[in-house]
């Protein structure tokens, strides 16, 4: 027998049209031979990796991105052909793996090469990436030095391919862009030190691929944050090449309503005081949802107005003032549109103090991703 579950009302539902018109919209302003890597790693975002990834190949991507060998596995189960690559460092003993299911692995040192000699594939030699480290500080070589060895010891192996070289930037949202143009330099100079060009060079994520030159575009680009609909940073916005749609929107339904006195508190700790007579809703979201304690206070739409959450976040329940006495069951929209209002998952990355990157990351498994 099936089991049903997702009886609770709350859920994120995400906007696959959106995600397609984002992608298309890039193909547009990219260079007519320049591919596009689809950023799917944690989930695409928090927005549900298997359904965004074949929304953003519809659309025009011919790569996935992961963080980890496990994400690797996870979209090579639903999608057979796709090249994928492993952003992050993986272990050796992946190798096998990588080899027979042509999962492309991102490398930054001779030690790795050295100890995958335990692991070295028997069919198929494994496509590799080198990672340079421009000036993030997180992985990658940082100079000709370890860059040339590295790239030999690969090409005089019959077991790797050098299939790319790529690097990440630190501040390519940023205005002030001197710290951007010595990474460039930095890469170009160890690119140029190659005896040949691998086939695939990307340097570009978001913010590189609208914002930059083009010929940063090189052959491939990284489209993360708005293939989501979200802006890297507010610069970015204002000279964004064109529009882009947010696909994440979060929205339950009011479970209880009811009227509470002039002094009767609400919630852990008694922290709010009706000073009037007030009608309360509660909502089944909480900070086991990833709608953390620092949300009290934020607003939620409801009815097309903005309702306030009072008191504190309860672990999977939160009350709201109500302007009336809703009935139960009113949709209640916590991210997105509903009426005139809307409530962007940017205006929840201020109140929490943090980017908007991290938002939809952060709503836990227990939300359903719905898919429109
Ligand atoms: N390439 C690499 C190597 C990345 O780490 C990321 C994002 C992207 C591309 C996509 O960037 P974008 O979403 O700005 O387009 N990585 C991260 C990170 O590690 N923390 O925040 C974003």
């Amino acid at each position: 027998m099936d089991i049903q579950t997702n009886y609770r009302p709350t859920e994120a539902i995400i906007n696959l049209q959106a995600i397609k018109q984002n992608v298309a919209s890039l193909r547009q302003h990219l260079q007519k031979n320049v591919q596009i890597i689809a950023v799917v790693k944690a989930n695409a975002y928090g927005h549900g990796d298997v359904e965004v990834a074949a929304a953003a190949i519809e659309a025009g991507a011919t790569m996935l991105a992961v963080a980890t060998p496990d994400e690797a596995v996870h979209m090579r189960a639903h999608f057979p052909e796709i090249d994928i690559l492993i952003l992050g460092a993986t272990p050796p003993n992946f190798i096998p793996y990588a080899a027979k299911e042509n999962i492309t692995l991102t490398v930054f040192s001779t030690d790795w090469i050295k100890y995958a000699a335990s692991y070295l594939p028997q069919a198929q030699p494994v496509k590799l990436h080198i990672k340079v480290d421009s000036g993030m500080g997180r992985i990658g070589v940082t100079s000709k030095e370890e860059l040339i060895p590295l790239y030999q010891m690969i090409t005089d192996s019959p077991h790797f391919i050098v299939d790319g070289i790529f690097t990440h930037f630190a501040t390519a949202d940023e205005e002030d862009s001197l710290y951007f143009d010595n990474q460039v330099s930095l890469f170009k100079e160890l690119l140029a030190a190659l005896p040949s060009k691998p086939r695939l060079v990307h340097v570009a994520n978001t913010a590189t691929a609208l914002v930059k030159d083009i010929s940063l575009q090189y052959d491939a680009v990284r489209f993360g944050i708005s293939m989501y609909g979200l802006l890297p940073s507010s610069y970015v916005g204002e000279i964004l090449p064109f529009p882009i749609q947010p696909a994440f929107s979060l929205q339950t339904e009011l479970v209880h309503v009811k009227p509470l006195q002039a002094g009767q508190s609400v919630g852990y700790g008694a922290t709010f005081t009706a000073q009037e007579d007030i009608y309360v809703g509660t909502i089944p979201i909480g900070y086991a949802d990833g709608m953390l304690r620092k949300l009290g206070g934020q607003e939620v739409l409801v009815g097309g107005e903005r309702a306030k959450i009072i008191g504190r976040i309860c672990m999977d329940q939160s009350m709201i003032l109500l302007p009336k006495a809703y009935n139960i069951g009113e949709p209640v929209v916590l991210i997105g549109r509903q009426g005139q209002e809307e409530i962007t998952l940017d205006d929840w990355a201020n109140k929490l103090e943090t980017i908007n990157y991290e938002v939809p990351c952060v709503i836990t498994a227990r939300v359903p991703r719905k898919y429109q």
